[in-house]
């Protein structure tokens, strides 16, 4: 069998007004920080996943240019799987056709959350549905495996391309890390999820402990990281696998030597399972979590189930006290939300000091209860596009908000946490800071051994704080540079002269960035294509 996946054909459309899509950083955590928003790269995980579990070969192609796509066809191909995301939709049109043109007799299969388009009409689905032969929806590796007749329990293994932080997109700063996935889906079926709709309100686990600890050796083997994120859109909810995982990591010398930790996704309710010294045990050094709204009561009861009792400040404080960075997430346009309360809302979230800030407006996605509930109340457009998905989509009616009001409120409780707590990296050197001071004189080596990795991270992002201050959003900004630069010369000594010299070569990059940015208008950054081959087995 000759297998080709492909994620969709490049050109990507222009963003909107500097909103990268394509870099979770950049386009939702750290937007609206100036030079100091962070480009991540990511992969097509999926692919990769289906890739590395089925027996025959296969050929991967990331992001492929119409002629790259069209030469791998003529090569010859029994099947072609195409994974997307909604706004991709007319380029999965496009690449159907290429696969009909040139290479007739291959089978298309679909995946990936794209394929919720079709539990609605919009008038384009039935083309494209008659174009592909098979539709998954939902987990892909036991799907290609039952569509090859292979064994659907086999266990799954994984070895995925490294993503990377980027920061000022130079290459001299890039810093990889690991991707792992443990689990799709979540149970709790928060009426807006699209990830809990898509895997049926279910959580599908993909990697035991065991199996999920041997990717952690696998990439650690290969590559000079030290940190992983977990996809999975609940890892905490199951306490007996995070403790099993993580004490197999905690017994591992050459993890610990490598001072190996991860982030991943939780909600309140799952985090509220551990103690803060228990997360760091079990290898935790950043979470997700959705904080939404502070009017708990109007979020409906599976929303609010997932947050009640637990006092969110509370939460964020004793998180970063022990050295765990927080990428808090909140919405905008409940049907709740007039113009009173978002300014609450906004405040209360911002009071919370997160690490990383991803504030959204609400945006209903094909499958949820929330969908469901606007087109009963005949609120969803007639005439919505799936390519026009993004983060400024118009798709439904807010109750009480015009979509520009709504996005000025989003861009400005954005621009009051960047003007109140700086940039991200001046949040994560204080989260280190504290890590460090919460460890260093712990009984437990292994709480030492954290201590002194946070203290090398402090020691890393103090080359940023000279251009943090010089461009700082304000002047309370730049007082919290001063008063932390001094709480890290209490603590852990002067800068050294290659830490100086670092920081002077980091800032002028930053000038560089910032010159850069006042100059040109920043449009798509076209990501490179990239093919993979898989031998199978
Ligand atoms: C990481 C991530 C990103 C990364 C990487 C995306 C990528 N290339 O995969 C970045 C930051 C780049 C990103 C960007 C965007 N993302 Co995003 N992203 C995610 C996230 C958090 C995890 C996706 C992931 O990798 N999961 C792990 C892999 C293994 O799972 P998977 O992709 O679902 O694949 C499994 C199955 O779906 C299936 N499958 C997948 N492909 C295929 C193909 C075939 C042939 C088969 C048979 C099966 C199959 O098998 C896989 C294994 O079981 C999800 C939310 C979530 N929790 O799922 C949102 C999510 C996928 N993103 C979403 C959106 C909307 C976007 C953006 C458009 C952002 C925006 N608002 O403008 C951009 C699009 C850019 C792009 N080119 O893709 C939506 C998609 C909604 C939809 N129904 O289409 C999601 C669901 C978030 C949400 N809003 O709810 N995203
Ligand atoms: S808890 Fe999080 S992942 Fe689970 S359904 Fe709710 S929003 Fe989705």
């Amino acid at each position: 069998m000759r297998i080709l996946l492909s994620s969709p054909l490049l050109p990507y459309p222009p963003f909107h007004e500097g909103r990268d899509n394509l870099h979770l950083n950049y386009g939702n955590c750290t937007y609206g920080q100036d030079i100091f928003a962070v480009p991540t790269q990511m992969h097509a995980y999926g692919l990769h996943l289906i890739a590395q579990n089925i027996q025959s070969p296969s050929t991967v192609l990331e992001h492929p240019t119409e002629r790259l796509f069209v030469r791998e066809l003529r090569k010859g191909v029994d099947i072609v799987g195409i994974s997307f995301v909604l706004p991709f939709f007319s380029k999965v049109m496009e690449m159907c056709r290429l696969v009909r043109k040139h290479s007739p007799s291959a089978k298309i299969v679909l995946g990936g959350p794209g394929v919720q388009c079709f539990s609605h009409s919009t008038g384009r689905e039935d083309e494209l549905h008659g174009l592909a032969d098979l539709i998954c929806r939902g987990e892909g590796v036991r799907f290609f495996r039952a569509l090859l007749g292979e064994d659907q329990s086999r266990p799954v293994s994984q070895d995925l391309p490294l993503g990377a932080v980027v920061p000022f997109r130079n290459p001299l700063l890039r810093q990889p890390s690991a991707t792992l996935i443990s689990a799709l889906g979540c149970s709790n079926g928060c009426d807006f999820c699209a990830a809990s709709a898509f895997f049926g309100h279910r959580r599908i686990l993909l990697a035991s402990p065991t199996e999920l600890y041997k990717a952690v050796k696998i990439s650690l083997a290969k590559h000079p990281i030290t940190s992983a994120r977990v996809l999975d859109d609940n890892f905490l909810v199951d306490k007996e696998y995070v403790r099993e995982f993580g004490l197999l990591l905690k017994n591992d010398a050459e993890v610990r030597r490598r001072r190996f930790t991860y982030g991943t996704f939780a909600n309140m309710s799952a985090i509220a399972q551990y103690t803060p010294e228990e997360l760091v045990e079990y290898g935790i050094d950043d979470l997700l979590i959705g904080v939404e709204s502070q009017f708990v009561d109007l979020l409906g009861p599976r929303i609010g189930r997932k947050l009640a009792g637990t006092d969110a400040h509370e939460l964020f404080r004793e998180l970063t006290d022990h050295g765990i960075s927080i990428e808090g997430s909140m919405i905008l346009g409940w049907d709740f939300h007039d113009r009173k309360n978002i300014e609450e809302d906004i405040a209360y979230y911002v009071s919370l000091g997160a690490t990383f800030d991803q504030i959204v407006c609400l945006l209903p996605l094909p499958e949820t209860r929330l969908w469901r509930q606007l087109q009963q109340e005949g609120r969803l457009r007639d005439d919505l596009v799936w390519d026009e998905l993004g983060f400024y989509s118009r798709w439904h009616r807010y109750k009480n908000f015009t979509h520009e009001e709504l996005w000025e409120h989003e861009d400005r409780a954005l621009r009051k946490a960047y003007e109140t707590w700086g940039p991200s990296y001046l949040r994560l050197f204080e989260v280190h800071l504290k890590g460090y001071r919460r460890f260093r004189a712990h009984p437990d080596s292994f709480f030492r051994e954290r201590a002194e990795a946070h203290a090398n991270d402090c020691r890393k992002l103090l080359a940023l704080l000279p251009a943090i201050r010089l461009f700082a959003p304000s002047e309370h900004v730049r007082s919290e540079v001063d008063r932390l630069r001094e709480e890290f010369r209490e603590e852990l000594g002067r800068p050294t002269l290659k830490s100086n010299l670092e920081a002077l070569a980091v800032t002028a990059i930053a000038g560089l960035a910032k010159l850069k940015a006042t100059l040109i208008a920043e449009n798509t950054v076209q990501p490179r294509s990239e093919v993979y081959r898989y031998a199978g087995g």
